[in-house]
Order: structure tokens, then sequence, then C-alpha cells
């Protein structure tokens, strides 16, 4: 099953450690859950969950009432979560509940439209991760943002494969990023050289969850080999040229950094759609939200309309051609989410409702 290389038995830890709070034991507290034990999901793989706990780490499935009254994907556990938990000495463990998350990443199921992914929960700060050479792509990058800012999550850019690249094109490509994307920081660094190592160290501070994203081949295990100071995690070239778009890692996992730090590697991604129901977009684009105040029509969609702020600084210069078009493409998408969440829950309220009838009608016909 787990093609488990790290955190044995002997690796026990403090909860703290893996950044357990004060906000959680109260909670545990609040809500008689002390008699239980308490872990976090280092790893997840079909319903099946790896649990570290202060007792060493535990392979957990879920009560079958928890499976019974979930909802959606969000009522499972993820990698990144708290939870109260019963383990047994063959190292078998049944999850009770999920404490509440402090944030959740999520994405579009890909192929599954209307449903939501989660990436992880509970992390302090993102890691968007994009190598220079062929991979680099702002409007991805504005996108892994769109989807951070959606949680609420900080991000940091990290730029890697600085190696394969001129001095001149690092610096290039770094004002190129931050001509478009503000106050968000970017470290450029190379996995074979280590250049740019000591400026990611510094940005990881211990007891911290860090979660990267990016796509396939980009040098995330690579650089979380680097960091943890063992090979933990598998790394390839396959992805890259004879085998495209396989991903090397193959499941999410959470990992302890030599300096106290917790990182979590996840799959390549090829497709980051938007679930934004917050004001994701509106953070990463604020600028053309702060030109709309200006807009003449409060519904402006900065398209087509007369007086409108945002394509008046789109004539002048003032805005990035490329970001704004980026921005009105995700916008279009989230337009679609958001609509086909609203259809699938019309769907599924029609068909409670012939449930509910069924029942209705069936003790109606015992009664008589
Ligand atoms: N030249 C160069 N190669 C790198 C760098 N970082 C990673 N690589 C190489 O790129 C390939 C892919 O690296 P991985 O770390 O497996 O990439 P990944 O992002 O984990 O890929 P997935 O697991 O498929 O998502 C490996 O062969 C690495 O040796 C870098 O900074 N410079
Ligand atoms: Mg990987
Ligand atoms: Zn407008």
């Amino acid at each position: 099953m787990f093609e488990r290389t790290c955190c044995t038995k002997d690796n026990i830890m403090r909860l703290e450690d893996l950044g357990y709070n004060s906000e959680l034991e109260k909670f545990r507290s609040d809500h008689n859950l002390t008699a239980f034990e308490t872990g976090r999901v280092i790893a997840e793989h079909k319903e099946r969950y790896i649990i570290t706990t202060t007792k060493g780490e535990f392979e957990a499935e879920i009560t079958g009432n928890m499976r019974f009254t979930a909802k959606s994907r969000e009522d499972f556990p993820a990698v990144g979560d708290w939870v109260a938990l019963t383990t047994y000495e063959s190292g078998i463990a049944i999850i009770h509940r999920i404490l509440p998350r402090s944030s959740v990443i999520r994405r579009q199921a890909v192929g599954q439209f209307g449903e939501i992914q989660i990436i992880a929960t509970n992390i302090d700060c993102a890691l968007i991760v994009q190598a220079v050479d062929r991979d680099f792509n702002i409007n991805r990058l504005e996108r892994y943002l769109t989807v951070c800012n959606s949680s609420k999550v900080a991000s940091v850019i990290v730029l890697t494969k600085i190696d394969l690249i001129s001095e001149p094109g690092i610096s290039e490509t770094i004002q190129n990023v931050k001509a478009r994307i503000k106050n968000v920081p970017v470290i450029a660094i190379s996995n074979e050289t280590q250049d740019g190592y000591e400026a990611i160290k510094s940005t990881i501070e211990k007891g911290k969850t860090y979660c990267m994203l990016g796509s396939s081949g980009v040098g995330k295990s690579t650089l979380l080999n680097n960091l943890s100071g063992r090979t933990l995690m598998r790394t390839d070239t396959l992805s890259q040229s004879t085998n495209k778009g396989k991903h090397v890692t193959s499941h999410r996992e959470l990992i302890t950094l030599e300096n106290g730090g917790l990182l979590i590697d996840n799959p390549g991604m090829r497709e980051v759609g938007i679930v934004d129901t917050t004001s994701g977009l509106e953070t990463t684009f604020d600028m053309i939200v702060s030109l709309s105040q200006n807009c003449r029509f409060k519904d402006c969609s900065h398209t087509n309309e007369a007086g409108c702020s945002v394509l008046e600084a789109l004539e002048k210069g003032g805005l990035d051609e490329a970001s704004y078009e980026n921005f009105l493409k995700m916008g279009r998408e989230k337009a679609h989410f958001e609509s086909s969440v609203a259809e699938k829950r019309k769907k599924e309220k029609i068909f409670g409702k012939i449930i509910k009838d069924y029942y209705k009608r069936d003790i109606k016909q015992k009664k008589y």
C-alpha cells in the first residue's frame, strides 16, 4: 500500500513539534474529546490515513458513522488535519473526529465539475513552486496565488532551476513576476547548486506548516529531500522527457524538516481549477479591484462598458494585458463553478424530496 520512506516508530514527536496549539487543545477539552488521543494526518491513500501521535505512527480508518454522515469530501480527513483517534497495539487506529481546520487549500476535482478536492489543511504558508525553464508561466502563478488567497493562506513564490539560465535571465524573470504580482515574496533557487537556499531556510519556521504547490517535475521533492537532510521522496526526470505527464510523487505527505518546519509534498498538478467562494480573485487582482471602484456602472463587467476604469487603464498601459485576460478567464471559471454547485444542490434537493416522499408514502401504506 504506502510507499513509506519516512517517520518510523522511532521517530516519535511532541504534538507541539507537529504544529499543535492551544486553540486545538481548548476545542478538545470543550468537546469531551480528551478520552481520545490526538494525532496529525501525514499521509493519505484511498481513505486510509497515516497518523502521527506521541506514541508513533498509526494506519487509520474513519468510523462507520463518520463515513455514513459525510456529505462531501470536506467531511473526510485530509493531509494536515488534526484528528481525535483511538489507537491499538497492532499499529491500527480509528479516527473519530476531525478537529477544526485553520485553513483548507482546495481546487476543483479534475474531471468532476462542481466537486472540490482538498489539497491540504492547516497550512500556514504555501510555497508556489515553478521552474524558470519551460514550466515558467505567470498566468499559472496567478492561478495558484488565487487558490491560496481563497483559503486565506499566505504564499511565497519559489522559482527553481535557476542553474539552467543566465544571471541576467534570472533577474529578468524575477522582475517580470514582480511587475505582475505585488506583495508576494519571490525566492529564486537551484536545487543543484543550492543557491537561494538560505532565503528558503529563513522563510520556513519551526512548528509552522508549509505546502508545496506546482506542476510535475519542477523540483518540489528534490527541495524537500534537501531541506530534510534525508532522501524521503523519490525524484525523477521521467516526467520531463520520455514519460511526459507522469507524476513522480504519487501521494501527499507531511514531513518534518531539519529546522523543525513541517512541509507537505504534493504530486504535481496539471489542472488547478478555481473554486473561489470567497475573495481570492479580488485579493490576487487587487489592482483591478481598486480601478473598478471608479467604473461608471456598479455591476461593470470590465469588458465593453463605457466609463470603465479598468478598460481605460488597459488602453493607457497602466494595467498588464495578460494579467487582465487571466483575471477575466478565472472569473468566468469561478462563475461556472458556482453555477454548477448551485445546479448540483438543486438536483440533490429534488432527489432528497423524492426519497422523503417515498418514505412518507411507505409509512402511510403500512398504516392502512
Ligand atoms: N537543473 C536542475 N534540475 C532540478 C532542479 N530541481 C529539480 N531538478 C530535477 O528535476 C527533476 C524533477 O524533480 P522532482 O523533485 O522529482 O520534481 P517534483 O516537482 O517533485 O515532480 P512531481 O513529483 O512529479 O510533482 C529531477 O530530475 C531533479 O533532479 C534544479 O533546481 N535544477
Ligand atoms: Mg515530487
Ligand atoms: Zn469596469
